[in-house]
């Protein structure tokens, strides 16, 4: 995705508690088109395999039960410098941490349950785009 896409998960605490909307607004306000989008729900094994580079890690069973406990907005952004603009966007993984005016912020539970995912490099924003597009829906 050059350097100009991300991807993104609204997870499922924010779906649940009714925010896909605020959050999209923010994404649109903060300058990304969304080139593809799709609401769906993971399955244990799909979120396994989503998140598998932290399977080593103690929160990981935490993590794929929580996914697959809802459904999950998941979508391709499209901005200048968007991997790190969506990052700077989201906030800290931790809300405690998160910087005013964060997607975070405002709408994340916990460090678990965070309200949002972004890919954190341009080769994992193509990887994970690709988990749930195809090559045709991702002009
Ligand atoms: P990131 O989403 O900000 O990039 P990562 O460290 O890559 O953060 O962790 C992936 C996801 O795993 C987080 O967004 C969060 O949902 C979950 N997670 C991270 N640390 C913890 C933890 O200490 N307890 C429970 N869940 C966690």
């Amino acid at each position: 995705m050059a350097n100009n896409r991300t991807f993104t998960m609204i997870k499922p605490d924010a779906v649940e508690n009714g925010h896909i909307g605020g959050i999209l607004a923010k994404i649109n306000a903060a300058g990304f088109r969304i080139v593809a989008m799709k609401m769906t729900r993971l399955s244990s094994e799909k979120a396994g395999e989503f998140y598998a580079v932290h399977k080593e890690r103690p929160f990981y069973g935490e993590l794929v039960e929580f996914m697959s406990s809802g459904h999950i907005v998941a979508a391709i952004l499209e901005k200048a410098n968007a991997v790190e603009d969506f990052r700077k966007l989201i906030g800290a993984t931790n809300p405690a941490n998160a910087e005013e005016g964060t997607i975070r912020k405002q709408y994340a539970e916990s460090v678990g349950r965070n309200a949002v995912h972004g890919s954190d490099s341009d080769e994992n924003a193509e990887i994970e785009g690709s988990f749930f597009f195809s090559g045709l829906e991702k002009f």
